[in-house]
């Protein structure tokens, strides 16, 4: 999944629009001295930019022809991609009102024409730097702290969203309770900081093996994860959740207490829904756990679905 939030921190991006290309060059040539900077000459190409590109700010001209920046605004606001970028409107309308209006349409600052560059750069950074902030709480509150990968929190968020979009299309979705075994012993036997160290090594096999753009693997609490697939149906989610359960065993971590085998193993349940509407979420939930039950009662290092 393209995680927005989850990006490495570098050199932040901001993305000019404006349909005349001398203020595209003059406003390109002062920003990219401090930040990279991404040029589009339409609404419609600063759409596409955006979704593309996730920059940290954007520039919106308003006057345009075909979608004006107004337009181009609510888009943007409206897209859960693209709703928390910043968006500094500049512009030749320099009334109160205009004003007014393009700071009640969501924009952060206003920027009139003929504009002053070091007032653009100075107001620039300084939407910046709260974008920083912003981008750093965000991790934090949708971060494990032992693991760093997505916390439980985030990933209701996610299932949340993805439900909804689920609906919509009548798609199925796949959902997974991972589960590692006899854990308790690992902890009694080698102490709590291998446990923790053990946790960090599963949570990153965990996520690098979840391919796909859109597949989600978070830790859902204590040594329990959750992988949630989007658009998958129950063949295919069993074909990545196999994949992900012999990742783990690969990693080939000494168990030697575990009843299992003498890796660290996980055991797996794996729901699938084709959401319609009116279905409770819930259902997904109960499903998962019945099969890890499953899984467990059958012998652990397994899936179950
Ligand atoms: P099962 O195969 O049935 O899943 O058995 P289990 O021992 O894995 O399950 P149980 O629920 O009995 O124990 C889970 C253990 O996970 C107990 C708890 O101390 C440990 N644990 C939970 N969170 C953490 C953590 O953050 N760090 C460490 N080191 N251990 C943790
Ligand atoms: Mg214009
Ligand atoms: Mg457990
Ligand atoms: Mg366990």
């Amino acid at each position: 999944m393209n995680l927005p939030l989850f990006s490495e921190v570098g050199s932040q991006t901001v993305l000019v629009v404006d349909d005349q290309p001398v203020n595209l060059k003059i406003l390109g040539q002062a920003l990219s001295k401090d930040y990279q900077v991404l040029l589009a000459s339409s609404g419609e190409q600063a759409l596409r930019m955006a979704r593309d590109q996730l920059p940290d700010l954007i520039l919106l001209d308003i006057i345009m022809k075909d979608m004006d920046g107004y337009q181009a605004c609510r888009q943007l606001k409206s897209d859960p991609l693209t709703q928390n970028i910043p968006i500094i409107f500049s512009t030749a309308m320099d009334s109160v009102e205009d004003e007014v209006r393009g700071l009640e349409e969501g924009a952060t600052d206003y920027i009139t024409k003929p504009f002053n560059v070091a007032l653009v750069l100075a107001r620039v950074r300084n939407q910046l730097q709260l974008k920083k902030k912003t981008d750093l709480l965000e991790r934090l509150v949708s971060l494990d702290g032992l693991t760093e990968i997505p916390n439980r929190r985030y990933f209701e968020q996610r299932l949340e969203e993805e439900w909804r979009r689920a609906e919509r299309g009548e798609e199925c979705l796949c959902l997974a309770m991972a589960d590692i075994d006899a854990f308790k012993q690992f902890n009694d036997n080698y102490g709590h900081g291998a446990g923790d160290l053990c946790l960090q090594k599963v949570a990153r096999c965990l996520s690098s093996n979840a391919q796909r753009s859109g597949d989600l693997v978070a830790r859902y609490g204590g040594e329990e994860f959750a992988v949630l697939l989007p658009a998958t149906d129950l063949d295919a989610g069993r074909l990545v959740v196999e994949r992900l359960r012999q990742s783990v065993e690969d990693l080939a971590i000494p168990h030697r207490f575990s009843p299992v085998t003498d890796v660290v193993t996980l055991s797996v349940g794996l729901a699938c829904i084709r959401v319609s509407l009116d279905m409770e979420k819930e259902r997904l939930w109960k499903e998962a756990d019945k099969q890890l039950y499953g899984a467990k009662q059958a012998g652990r290092n397994r899936v179950h679905t």
